[in-house]
């Protein structure tokens, strides 16, 4: 170990620490803007620096190693100088327009402004030619606008260390730097998964979602809709904070009343289909085990995941389970099985979706998810453009009675709620196949294995005669490690849950901001307490599932539900 001495308070930590780490250990909180622990630790915005005696410049304390004997200033005059001629910097070529950009209230370079007390700007931002202004609307997820970019270089890191992509990185040299895909060109254009882990980590507006919230206000006016809501099971453990509460907090009865006060006619549950889609892709699961198709198969919910493969993977498509997301089934169902019971021409339904994702915009968008005869799904909305419509209104979140879902698409299980989390769709459809193929109650439902923060889980189940091997893996990054023992034949497994963000749909690219490690533990524990509090927990139990088939569907994987919950992919 090493022992030095930061503001007068000696500190003994392991040898290679950070002075940032060695800080932090005595409750010392060093500002920092470009940082991110493991993922981006660059040295690059310098809001970071500390003074060490002795040296000869300040040195950026979250790159800086801790030596014996060091002494180290991180409050001196001339630290909180430097820090504020950065931001002052920082500031002279950034727009100021905080007031009216989608990151006002919070954006980590303002609250940094306001906590160093920078009061004014005394530099003028000198003409910049090579894509500085051009704000990139190409893609249907995410907007890049790199006026307000400072060039820390977190969403380069995200999307090359997380994900594996790699569609945007520093391009051009000195003042002329901006953060672009190749050319400058569209993010529509490039390799990008629309997954919006960029927009997470992004301190400023540079990087945000696509903001839908004015097509659902023109829809929500107009007397000649019938506007239906669906909300992910990720969303209910995240709402929350859009309103200052702890991570985790499940608000899924606030939400549903939240919802009905902004005006929608029908607020039903994602969660719905997503029992449906365990029973169907459950028995094209047990079909493929018994009558010798592609295997491993692997699950196809997660749009920035399917995205990818059809990018990156196209040979291996024919594992994708061909089962729509549940959005998007959904999507389909709203305007034929809903449209029908209720009597409305499905012309005059417009179908909104809650989700933690950006990437789902993209998926409601695609050509082929049109089966109702219509775009099955009209607008996707995140987590964060829900909290600002009801900012917008008012809506005094504390004091909102919980209210239940309407039917007949509202009714779920707990099996359901848990596809938010990494892990959770392959233990819903475990908990169905076992059922189904053995005809006898599951000793244990909990399948503790497939659960956690863990890259890639797996685990081997023994299912009446078979013995099941499965594996989940999240983030993309991730996902090649498993394509790549597929492409290589060195992958046994019978079943594959792949998705994109970290930590499954809890960690979406359109979750509340921020989302760490830290949130998305919590977010994790919400989704399984959740699970434990439904009084139904395995999808094949779910009345009104039964219902739908009986009614409308017929059969699983039958002519019915072959042209409405199942779809193809695009290499
Ligand atoms: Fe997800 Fe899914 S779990 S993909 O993460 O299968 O977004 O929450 O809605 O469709 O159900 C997201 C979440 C979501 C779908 C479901």
């Amino acid at each position: 170990t090493v022992t030095l001495t930061i503001d007068n308070i000696k500190v003994e930590v392991e040898q290679g620490s950070t002075i940032l780490e060695a800080a932090k250990k005595i409750g010392i909180n060093i500002p920092t803007l470009c940082y991110m622990k493991d993922i981006n630790a660059i040295g690059a915005c310098r809001i970071c620096v500390v003074e060490v005696v002795g040296a000869r410049a300040l040195q950026a304390a979250c790159v800086a190693p801790v030596a014996e004997g060091m002494v180290v200033k991180t409050n001196s005059a001339a630290v909180r100088a430097s820090r504020k001629m950065t931001l002052e910097l920082i500031q002279s070529n950034h727009p100021q327009e905080c007031n009216t950009c989608l990151r006002n209230n919070n954006c980590e370079l303002q609250s940094l402004s306001e906590a160093m007390g920078l009061k004014e700007v005394r530099f003028v931002r000198p003409a910049q030619s090579h894509g500085k202004d051009d704000i990139d609307n190409s893609s249907p997820s995410i907007v890049r606008d790199p006026r307000k970019c400072i060039l820390c270089r977190r969403c380069v890191a995200v999307c090359e260390k997380v994900q594996g992509v790699k569609c945007i990185s520093a391009v051009n040299r000195g003042f002329e730097t901006i953060v672009a895909p190749p050319f400058n060109q569209g993010l529509i254009d490039v390799n990008c998964a629309m997954c919006g882990q960029c927009s997470l980590v992004c301190p400023t507006g540079a990087i945000t979602e696509v903001d839908d919230t004015g097509k659902v206000w023109r829809a929500l006016d107009d007397p000649n809709k019938h506007v239906v809501v669906q909300t992910a099971p990720a969303v209910r453990v995240a709402i929350a904070e859009e309103f200052g509460l702890e991570p985790g907090t499940i608000g899924t009865g606030k939400m549903v009343a939240a919802l009905r006060r902004l005006g929608f006619d029908s607020v039903m549950d994602t969660d719905f289909t997503a029992d449906l889609t365990i029973i169907e892709e459950g028995n094209e699961f047990i079909k493929r085990v018994t009558e010798g198709g592609v295997l491993p198969m692997i699950t196809s919910c997660s749009p920035g995941w399917i995205k990818y493969i059809e990018m990156y993977y196209p040979d291996l498509l024919a594992h994708l389970s061909t089962c729509k997301s549940p959005q998007q089934m959904f999507g389909a169902l709203a305007k034929t099985f809903y449209a029908e019971k209720k009597g409305i021409d499905p012309a005059n339904i417009y179908s909104v979706s809650i989700m933690p994702c950006t990437a789902k915009k993209f998926e409601a968008q695609r050509d082929e998810l049109t089966d109702s005869g219509y775009q099955d799904v009209d607008v996707v909305l995140t987590t964060r453009e829900l909290g600002r419509m009801l900012r917008e209104i008012g809506i005094d979140w504390d004091n909102l009675p919980e209210e239940e879902y309407d039917a007949p698409m509202g009714l779920s299980t707990g099996a359901a709620v848990i596809f938010g989390a990494t892990g959770g769709v392959m233990e819903a459809a475990v908990r169905t196949v076992y059922e189904v193929i053995t005809k006898e109650p599951m000793p244990d439902i909990n399948l503790t294995p497939v659960r956690g923060m863990e890259g890639i889980k797996e685990a081997t189940l023994k299912v009446g005669d078979l013995e099941v091997k499965v594996a989940v893996a999240h983030t993309l990054g991730n996902a090649r490690k498993l394509l790549d023992k597929i492409r290589a034949g060195e992958a046994d497994y019978h079943f594959i849950e792949i998705m994109c963000c970290p930590g499954g749909c809890i960690g979406g690219g359109g979750q509340p901001i921020p989302t760490n490690l830290e949130v998305r533990l919590k977010r994790i524990s919400g989704i399984y307490k959740a699970d434990e509090e439904m009084p139904i927990r395995k999808s094949h139990e779910n009345p009104a599932i039964k219902a739908i088939y009986e009614e409308f569907l017929g059969e699983p994987l039958g002519e019915k539900s072959h042209k409405l919950l199942h779809t193809h992919y695009i290499p």
